[in-house]
């Protein structure tokens, strides 16, 4: 007699049912982006959004936290991993920014995964053109905020440079920037919380000043090197010195109860052998953040 075994998990994000992960009815859509074309350090980014669904699989789908399944409540889209080989960067640009504006418009709250940093600019112009009262927080170790690197205006060392051409920016966690940038910062439409002031801090000392400086509608990018690199590992250009599982999720638990958080990003895993649990922390974080959105009772 034939053994039953059962089925593998859907190779989504959660592996959610397929009626939790419908598009039609689904608020969230994960748009994997394995983006990766101006890489400086250790390369391998572009295999960060299947990890992080790897990892998403495994995920215990009750958040305990909340305490609600948050796939079962929100409904959690996944859609093919997008194309980020062929042509130039800069179709690759428009493509992610149609993409995000195309899902914004028909009421979906895009997740994207990276994938480079150079992925968020195009998204949150999109976002921009739907919320005209839009800032960005950025969550990151780096300010990327160069007007330029290695002669790419598109790299990601810019991202954040482009993106206040775009709107302003909140910036938490940073600590690694250039003189330049560093000039540069009191002329610009942004304000950093520096890790050195952060680190040792609860959240909640500091997260109302950082969620007070946001508008009413809000794009959150997370570059995982904003962790400290003792608790993620895996990225392409670690920092000492970073933020904690607590520290992060205590500023988005604020954020999701007081702004309107339109759009997420996570950037820049690099997933390393040995390391899963790095692909795990990127994959709950965002599981925890759409239940800071879409499941928190105030
Ligand atoms: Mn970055």
């Amino acid at each position: 007699m034939l053994k039953r075994y059962p089925a593998a998990l859907p190779f989504r994000f959660g592996g959610l049912e397929d009626e939790q992960a419908r598009y039609e009815t689904a608020r969230a859509v994960v748009v994997p982006v394995p983006l990766e074309r101006t890489t400086t350090y250790a390369r391998g980014t572009r295999r960060g959004p299947a990890a992080i669904l790897e990892a998403s699989r495994n995920m215990e789908l009750f958040d305990e936290e909340l305490q609600v399944e948050t796939g079962a409540t929100v409904g959690i889209a996944t859609l093919e991993e997008m194309d980020t080989e062929t042509g130039g960067l800069e179709n690759i640009l428009a493509h992610i920014h149609t993409t995000v504006l195309a899902l914004l418009e028909e009421g979906k709250f895009p997740v994207l995964l990276g994938g480079e940093h150079s992925l968020t600019p195009p998204a949150v112009s999109a976002a921009a053109r739907k919320f005209s009262d839009l800032s960005v927080l950025q969550i990151d170790a780096h300010a990327d905020l160069r007007e330029s690197y290695q002669g790419n205006p598109n790299s990601h060392a810019c991202a954040m440079r482009r993106v206040l051409e775009v709107c302003p920016a909140v910036q938490v966690g940073i600590r690694s920037l250039s003189k330049e940038e560093a000039t540069d910062i009191p002329r610009l439409k942004t304000r950093i919380f520096w890790a050195k002031d952060l680190v040792g801090r609860p959240a909640a000392e500091w997260a109302p000043e950082v969620v007070a400086a946001l508008s009413p509608h809000v794009y959150l990018t997370i570059d995982l090197d904003a962790f400290d690199p003792a608790l993620m590992p895996a990225t392409g250009t670690p920092e000492p010195g970073g933020l904690s599982w607590e520290q992060v999720t205590g500023l988005l638990r604020l954020v999701g109860r007081q702004r309107k958080l339109v759009a997420l990003d996570v950037v820049e895993l690099l997933p390393t052998p040995g390391l899963h649990a790095a692909d795990f922390l990127a994959a709950k974080l965002i599981y925890r953040s759409l239940g800071y959105v879409f499941c928190q009772t105030p």
